[in-house]
């Protein structure tokens, strides 16, 4: 509805500095090795992809801790330029799938969506809530907070100047959440966002949870749909290659069905695979944590069972 072809540029962000463990830079790498741009072509998608960028040299020279907030300059730096990746490709009306590195980066992708598509809506799947804000954090992982800055609520960091609010709480949802600090809950309750967590996907089931989730963010199927997916959100059992694993996550299926349910909506202009760390556990768990991730992708973009 909102693409102008059938097309996809793919956004390989091999960057690491949201979070303290090495080898999620790795992810989009073993990703693409696993063979996901030929499935994509298979599924009859034109792919645009322009190899992986090197960000490291975009790493400062000191990058001293901005109040709690590590690597403030090298993850801003990374992720103004990935909004610029992912806005030039919705330009050209072709999906923006963006492929991590950990969570931190989709403050560059919803960033970029919103400035071509002002109205887009962002389904959040997560062990996590993301949602800290500079000073609520307890870890000073960045990856623990894109929302409240893309949200406006982080107060002014000179750092992130250039990230402007550009989400309203009214157009976020969440499924899958299970482990949220404290000062998070406060934000979600302040600011009404909905949230489905692993409870309510217990209670609903999974069909009747992304119907409501989807009818929340996007009454009547108007906005377009940015899907944020973080691979912990899946149970550590089913794709253990993760840096912050929480037990009591989606099954295999849970996981694929909302990705099935957002392609038919027809709505989805972008969507983000993050945290796929192939640097931890052994090789059957990074086998199965990357074709995971392949698959996720793949439905979201049309595959079916049938
Ligand atoms: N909420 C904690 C933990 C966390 C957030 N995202 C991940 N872990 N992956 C934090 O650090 O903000
Ligand atoms: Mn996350
Ligand atoms: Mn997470």
């Amino acid at each position: 509805k909102f693409l102008k072809q059938k097309s996809v540029g793919v956004v390989g962000v091999p960057f690491s500095g949201g979070q303290p463990r090495d080898g999620v830079d790795l992810g989009p790498l073993k990703i693409i090795e696993f063979g996901l741009l030929d499935q994509l072509q298979e599924l009859g998608w034109q792919v645009k992809f322009d190899g992986h960028r090197d960000y490291t040299l975009m790493k400062p020279a000191s990058d001293p801790p901005v109040g709690r907030l590590l690597n403030a300059r090298y993850v801003s730096a990374v992720t103004e330029s990935v909004a610029s990746s992912v806005s030039a490709h919705l330009r050209e009306g072709s999906l923006a799938l963006t492929l991590g590195g950990d969570h931190s980066i989709a403050l560059g992708t919803v960033a970029g969506t919103m400035a071509v598509h002002p109205n887009a809506c962002l389904i959040w799947i997560d062990a996590h809530a993301d949602i800290n804000t500079p000073e609520s954090t307890d870890s000073g992982n960045i990856h623990g907070c894109p929302l409240s800055f893309l949200l406006g609520i982080a107060g002014q960091v000179d750092v992130f100047s250039w990230v402007k609010p550009c989400l309203t709480p009214d157009r976020l949802v969440y499924i899958g959440l299970r482990d949220v600090d404290a000062g998070e809950k406060k934000i979600l309750r302040e600011h009404g966002i909905k949230a489905f967590s692993m409870h309510e996907v217990d209670k609903y089931g999974i069909a009747q949870v992304v119907q409501m989730a989807i009818d929340h963010v996007s009454p009547n199927g108007s906005r377009p749909i940015h899907l944020s997916y973080d691979v912990d959100a899946i149970d550590p059992a089913v794709a253990p290659s993760t840096g912050t694993p929480v037990r009591g996550g989606l099954t295999f299926r849970e996981g694929h069905y909302i990705c099935e349910a957002i392609h038919e909506t027809g709505c989805l202009v972008a969507m983000d695979l993050m945290e796929v760390n192939p640097s931890l556990e052994d090789e059957t768990a990074v086998f199965q944590t990357v074709t995971i991730g392949c698959s996720l992708v793949r439905c979201a973009m049309g595959e079916t069972l049938l």
